[in-house]
């Protein structure tokens, strides 16, 4: 009727775009300077990386981690920053689903990052606390190469699309309080570039057991590498893509793109009319 198609009109997801980049611009104090960008791309990434292939269970289509019972996951600690900071956007947009909501702010972070551009589809459906999935999903960082296949192979991702997804370790950091693990993985922390790729091969990296008693590889920079990331060179197939990688931005941007819009869309059907959203950057809008 009438209502469904005034009220469909209404819903400039663009508009929310801008609302998050704003945010994201103002509130720049945030992690020491570092900003909500890298904390907002890893909401969007848990939201979507419980997704199991297996049995179609996961997934960023019920926006499920709204409940306590996937909030309190070990693995997503530190994401009740990017939960709170995304709390008024969402009283400012009551109609976007939690789901749009938690991918839309990953999105927004890596273009206003300077990555490149996602596609994005709306239509994500707020699903009750019964789908929640259990909790440890989400990759353990102290593993190596194999298991690191078999995760993103669960999430149905091939090796080239697993080194390239792992390349958002170019932004935030890793916190003693969230996950035992500490500092940034190089020396842009809040913009999206291939720096992951050209540290990891570049850095000379040595082995340590941190002041948590949880082994990390550091260099001499002050920047880290988690045991899977080092498995990315140690590894000879995903060592190929990471020099490919680290030579090349562009097709590190295009790859990248690809693979986290699959990421954000796993498990869902989108109907055929439902054609993917371009967001322009504030930048584009001389907002
Ligand atoms: Fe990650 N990640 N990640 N990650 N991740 C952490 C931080 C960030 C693993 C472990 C950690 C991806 C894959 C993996 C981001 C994006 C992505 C932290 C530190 C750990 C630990 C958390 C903390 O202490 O605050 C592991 C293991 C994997 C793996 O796949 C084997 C992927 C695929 C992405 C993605 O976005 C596509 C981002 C961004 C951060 C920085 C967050 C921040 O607050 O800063």
């Amino acid at each position: 009727g009438v209502h469904v198609a005034e009220k469909e009109a209404k819903r400039d997801y663009q508009e929310v775009y801008n609302a998050i980049a704003t945010k994201i611009r103002d509130e720049d104090e945030y992690d020491n300077y570092i900003g909500y960008g890298p904390v907002l791309v890893r909401l969007a990434w848990h939201s979507s990386g419980t997704f199991d292939r297996n049995d179609n269970s996961g997934g960023s289509f019920g926006g499920t981690y709204r409940f306590k019972k996937e909030m309190n996951d070990p693995s997503n600690k530190g994401l009740q920053n990017a939960f709170d900071f995304l709390r008024p956007i969402h009283e400012q947009f009551p109609w976007i689903s939690s789901g749009d909501l938690y991918t839309l702010g990953g999105v927004t972070a890596v273009q206003e990052m300077m990555g490149p551009k996602i596609p994005w589809r709306s239509g994500r459906v707020d699903q009750p606390e019964n789908t929640v999935p259990d909790n440890g999903r989400l990759p353990d960082a102290s593993q190596g190469a194999s298991y690191v296949r078999n995760l993103f192979d669960r999430l149905g991702f091939g090796d080239r699309e697993t080194v390239a997804l792992i390349g958002a370790h170019a932004l935030g950091k890793t916190h003693y309080e969230n996950s035992g693990y500490e500092g940034p993985w190089g020396p842009s922390p809040n913009v999206f570039t291939n720096d992951f790729f050209v540290n990891l091969l570049n850095a000379h990296w040595t082995l340590n057991t941190n002041k948590k008693g949880v082994k990390q590889w550091d260099n001499d920079q002050g920047h880290m590498m988690l045991p899977t990331d080092m498995a990315l060179v140690k590894d000879p197939k995903y060592r190929k893509l990471v020099e490919e990688y680290a030579k090349d931005q562009d097709v590190f941007f295009r790859d990248f793109s690809k693979a986290f819009a699959k990421l954000l869309e796993n498990n869902i059907k989108f109907p055929d009319q439902n054609k993917p959203h371009y967001f322009k950057t504030l930048d584009e809008q001389d907002l």
